[in-house]
């Protein structure tokens, strides 16, 4: 068993391994950064150690170091703690393997815990940013309009507790209300999860939670505070234990909270931000703009619909990973066929030949096979997804009189897969905080496909009202679901790539 990864450990990192070009000690975290995923530290604190790194070079100080807090489960500060907070990712090119190890982590917070500790951190002077992914489910939104669920059993907690919050939108409150009344400046709430206007809806979220206990506060932060929108875009599958070897291989080292990653990565950032302090992000590459909704529209109903039309009909048909369905020449037709027959062409805001050469891209990117990014793994929480990936195109579609019959085809898929039956009779593990929901309502509706639809596509908090009632968009719908009760995933998606 190798050593594992600590400050002391460095020196014994294999040569190749690229490391902190500054000097940990001197680090003062300036954001709090609130879901600690794999994709936060294979994105955000990419773009932030090329900073702290040009900082160091400037003579400048290292203001823009990170505290990270997970809202449920102690596993990543179990493992980043014993290692100072370092870890290596593997940047799976074409051509073989990269690693870098990441120093700009200073701690990890485990909010349950002790809540107070992440408030404090959240109302640190030195704290200017509070940035967030927590997932689409993390906001405790209704899916299809975007409010606040004001009933939803965390956000009731919250207000029972304030000073014990669960919700991530409660610890951003408790954090704003400390501040407010330590006569400091609210933070920039940065939110870096896949919703569409990500920044307008978390303010819309944090003042009407604040507002639920607190309406002065809630005036403050909508005066003084600031929540850019942003596009955030990197493929980072959940660590394998492939790629832990993998790490432990290539950086001589056993670090525990080692991933990979593809080598692209994409950040538009929308600039506003309190008092414009911020990490110099651009200078990593990212692109600060005034406006990021044509990114954002883009990047969701391109890369992102694709992957959920991949993962729930490459799922059902047997294939592991997007890479796999990639692999598979009806699949990667179909793919093809549904960003240029179908998506782009409802972009028609956006100059076409950007979108096709985008399409190009996502292609490859999605067919690298060293990425192992699998389809159950997307395949999660399609009710909190599918409203901002699918539905809107789709929509717009039928409003303009066009059939979609592969983003039709990819909603019956995932109907399909919630009722929980895999191609082969297998149960399928649907993580979806409405799974049973629509486990319910696909029972209820017996097994005739029009009614199983119909149960589906009714479900408010995912649809729009009219969704249902609306033949156009619920006919091929309906026969797509009957084409993959029939024959399958497979079959289904070569026959539209012909038909196409
Ligand atoms: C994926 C995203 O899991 C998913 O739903 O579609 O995580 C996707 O990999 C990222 O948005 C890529 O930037």
């Amino acid at each position: 068993m190798p050593e594992r990864l600590s400050n002391e450990a460095i020196p014994r990192l294999s040569p190749a391994v690229r490391r902190p070009r500054y000097d940990r000690t001197q680090l003062r975290s300036g954001i709090v950064h609130l879901g600690l995923g794999a994709f936060a530290r294979a994105h955000l604190v990419d773009y932030t150690e090329d900073v702290l790194e040009q900082a160091a070079a400037a003579g400048r100080s290292l203001a823009w170091g990170i505290t990270g807090a997970s809202l449920r489960h102690r596993d990543q500060r179990d493992r980043l703690a014993p290692q100072d907070g370092l870890y290596t990712a593997i940047e799976r090119r074409v051509d073989g393997p990269t690693v870098r190890l990441y120093g700009a982590l200073r701690e990890v917070l485990v909010a349950p815990e002790n809540p107070a500790a992440l408030l404090e951190a959240l109302a640190a002077p030195d704290v200017r940013i509070a940035s967030l992914t927590v997932t689409e489910k993390g906001y405790c939104l209704d899916p299809s309009s975007g409010e606040l669920q004001s009933d939803h059993p965390d956000i009731l907690a919250d207000h029972r507790n304030p000073d014990a919050p669960v919700s991530a939108l409660g610890y951003l409150v408790g954090g704003l209300r400390l501040r407010r009344v330590r006569g400091l400046a609210p933070f920039t709430a940065l939110c870096c999860d896949n919703l569409t206007g990500n920044g307008a809806v978390l303010r819309r979220l944090v003042l009407a939670h604040a507002t639920g206990s607190d309406p002065g506060l809630a005036d403050w932060i909508a005066r003084f505070g600031a929540f850019p929108d942003t596009m955030v875009d990197r493929i980072v599958p959940a660590t394998s234990a492939e790629d832990l070897a993998d790490a432990a291989r290539l950086s001589g080292l056993e670090d525990t909270a080692a991933l990979a990653h593809e080598p692209f990565k994409q950040w538009v950032i929308q600039d506003c931000f309190v008092a414009g302090d911020r990490p110099e992000w651009e200078a990593a590459g990212a692109e600060l703009v005034s406006d990021v909704a044509p990114f954002e529209r883009m990047k969701l109903r391109m890369l992102n619909a694709a992957h959920s039309a991949l993962a729930y009909l490459g799922y059902l048909a047997g294939h592991e990973t997007i890479g796999d369905a990639m692999a598979d020449a009806r699949f990667a037709g179909f793919c093809g066929c549904l960003w240029h027959e179908e998506i782009i062409p409802a972009m028609d805001d956006l100059p076409r030949p950007a979108l096709e050469a985008y399409a190009t891209k996502l292609a490859a990117r999605f067919a690298n096979p060293s990425i192992r990014h699998r389809t159950w793994q997307i395949a999660m929480d399609g009710s909190q997804k599918l409203p901002q990936r699918i539905l809107p195109t789709l929509a717009a579609r039928a409003a303009a009189g066009l059939a979609s019959p592969r983003l039709s085809l990819a909603v019956a898929a995932w109907i399909t897969y919630v009722g929980g039956r895999d191609e082969r009779g297998g149960a399928i593990d649907v993580r979806d905080p409405l799974a049973a929901v629509l486990r319910r309502r696909l029972d209820e509706a017996g097994g005739d496909a029009a009614a199983r639809v119909r149960a589906v596509l009714s479900l408010a908090t995912i649809f729009p009202p009219a969704f249902a009632e609306n033949e156009a968009l619920l006919a091929p719908i309906v026969a797509a679901y009957a084409a993959l009760q029939h024959s399958g995933a497979a079959a289904s998606v070569a026959s539209i790539v012909q038909t196409g």
